[in-house]
């Protein structure tokens, strides 16, 4: 990798580069620690005080060149010192893990930049590598710990790693991150979206430590076609070519060793007798362990095979109909960005009691703890990036950090049993470019995960009451994911078992979204917009039409739960909510959430 010559360049080059190139120079430096929950680590959840920076004075006087000066010191202000506007210490507090928008009334619109600081102990080993682990910063992050810049990162919901190994005393340390959550038309996801834009660390955030040499990937999945043939691999960083491998899974008394290549990647394939296969029914999991060296990783992980014929998706090699629906990183309850086990045991439960078998996770990567509760409960996933209606496509940069999202949201999840399918795009507006960008990433996704579908959201188009599913993106998907809005955004719930659905490209659908909205609590007759029985009404509708879709592979009803968004204003039935959800942002459940659940009870297997 070319990142080890980059922190050389880094660090010996930092006195005669300008300030905007270290930016770019340490963008680069992130590394990704799959399996981080399984690891020791040091939590820096808590309490981090703030400053709310519009004007972007904590940069200096260029904004737009970010120099590490600034805010990045940790100065307390003393009135005969040197002329100083901050001091962190007497700066409020936020909570960690958290959106700023949730958590102070002022923040709720903000959007920009805010400085977090905070203080930690910590007595580093000798021969260790330490990570900053961030489970998510949205939007864009520069952190710096002890005055020294470790790391910038892009993109609002996946994972990252800054090494601070050699930043961090022993002692008495901090740790100054500027996150900055300003939507702009190159970024992904770019300026509108049907989602509040809750910025900050957003996700848990913790110190790793890990020996010199350490397991940074790993992979193993059960191969296509087989009932107990394992393959896979480990990488290890800093090891030498031949170093052992140990890979072993206790519960079926199997060790097996490998050594490492040239890269650092050790290959792995062989049987494992008496198998249980992950089933939603049956969500078998393994304790497995991987070692090298002076390291051990662990990790807890289901085999299942997906993969499509025909029309038809197969689980462990049998057809399976995906009953679904869609979830955004909505906090039950309380509101604000998810993050918690407990928010995901929530979100999940409601899943499970509606008989599903598969959620949708919509429109960008959720917290690591629904892949987990998802991979126990046995629920399937549909994990999804941010390349959401109109995306800047054909800017090279934009590319670059939707692939960097689609990387790390593979690498963060590509142990997950539950996890079956990878979206590429939500609702995108046909065009040549658009289908181009969305290519590239089809390939992408492809060899960095040989062993699960490819899926996008696509708006379907009517000419009259036909929908033909023949979007030119299909061509590069597994899977069609097709959303529609009829009895809501375009004609009568009444008339919806009239449509015909055309499939010309002879692939799996799913119908991903459709629905409408409904105020808890509110009623009337089926044909008064918002009340619960004309959201029920618009369900048994769909489910009547949804008869004639030629090969109809599942549904992910839109959605699961009221969720805010800026867009959805209107005083008394939405109030910043998109009323969709089949519980209410209180957790009331709502008539067509009984209705669905009748529905998919009673769907033969
Ligand atoms: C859609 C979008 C989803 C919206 C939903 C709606 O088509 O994919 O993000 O929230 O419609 O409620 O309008």
């Amino acid at each position: 990798m070319p990142r080890n010559g980059i922190r050389l360049f880094y660090f010996f080059g930092l006195a005669v580069i300008s300030a905007a190139f270290v930016v770019h120079a340490a963008a680069q430096q992130t590394t990704l620690l799959v399996d981080v929950d399984h690891r020791v680590s040091t939590s820096l959840n808590g309490a981090w005080h703030y400053i709310v920076d519009p004007y972007r004075e904590g940069w200096g006087n260029d904004p737009h060149k970010p120099s590490p000066k600034g805010y990045a010191k940790n100065t307390h202000y003393t009135p005969e010192g040197p002329l100083q506007q901050y001091d962190f210490a007497k700066s409020p507090t936020l909570n960690v893990p958290g959106d700023w928008n949730s958590q102070d009334k002022s923040l709720f619109f903000y959007e920009g930049l805010l400085w977090y600081q905070r203080d930690f102990t910590y007595h580093k080993q000798p021969k260790t590598h330490l990570f900053l682990h961030f489970g998510a910063a949205n939007y864009a992050a520069d952190v710096f710990v002890n005055d020294v810049y470790v790391c910038h990162h892009e993109g609002g919901f996946t994972p990252f790693d800054c090494e601070v190994s050699d930043a961090v005393k022993d002692g008495d340390n901090f740790v100054v991150a500027a996150i900055d959550n300003q939507r702009t038309i190159e970024r992904v996801p770019t300026v509108k979206t049907d989602w509040w834009n809750y910025g900050g660390l957003t996700r848990e955030v913790s110190l790793v430590e890990v020996p010199e040499t350490y397991v940074d990937d790993y992979s193993l999945q059960l191969k296509r076609g087989t009932k107990d043939q394992l393959e896979g691999y480990a990488h290890i960083t800093g090891a030498a070519a031949s170093t052992p491998v140990t890979l072993s899974i206790p519960a079926l008394k199997l060790t097996k060793e490998a050594t490492v290549d040239a890269e650092g990647r050790a290959a792995f394939s062989f049987n494992a007798p008496g198998l249980k296969l992950w089933w939603p029914e049956h969500p078998q999991l393994y304790s497995v362990e991987i070692k090298a060296n002076q390291d051990t990783l662990k990790d807890d992980i289901g085999f299942r095979t997906i993969e499509v014929q025909g029309e038809q998706i197969l689980l462990n090699g049998k057809p399976v109909f995906l009953r679904g629906i869609n979830a955004h990183a909505e906090a039950p309850i309380r509101s604000g960005r998810a993050w918690s086990e407990q928010d995901a045991q929530t979100l999940l439960g409601w899943a499970k009691e509606l008989d599903c078998n598969v959620i949708r996770l919509a429109h960008y990567p959720h917290d690591e703890h629904m892949a987990r509760v998802a991979d126990k409960l046995g629920i399937m996933v549909w994990s999804e990036i941010p390349v959401y209606w109109g995306i800047d496509w054909t800017n090279p940069p934009t590319l670059e950090i939707a692939k960097q999202q689609l990387h790390e949201m593979i690498r963060r999840d590509h142990n997950k049993a539950s996890v079956i399918m990878w979206s590429m795009s939500n609702e995108t507006p046909p065009g040549n470019d658009r289908t181009e960008f969305i290519r590239k990433l089809t390939v992408q996704a492809r060899e960095e995960d040989p062993t699960r579908l490819i899926t996008s959201a696509i708006v379907t188009h009517f000419k009259d009451k036909t929908a033909t599913m023949d979007d030119p993106l299909g061509q590069y998907l597994d899977v069609l994911g097709y959303n529609e809005y009829i009895g809501w955004y375009m004609g009568k719930a009444a008339d919806a078992p009239s449509y015909t659905w055309l499939n010309p490209m002879h692939k799996p659908v799913i119908m991903s979204e459709f629905g409408g909205e409904a105020k808890a609590g509110f009623h009337g007759d089926a044909g008064t917009r918002f009340t619960e029985e004309s959201q029920a009404y618009l369900y048994q509708q769909q489910f009547l039409m949804l008869k004639n879709v030629p090969g109809l592979s599942g549904m992910t009803p839109w959605v699961l739960m009221d969720f805010r968004s800026p867009m959805r204003q209107l005083p008394e039935m939405q109030d910043y909510y998109n009323r969709k959800g089949l519980v209410s942002d209180k957790g009331e459940k709502k008539k067509a959430f009984f209705v669905l659940k009748d529905y998919y009870e009673h769907m033969q297997p």
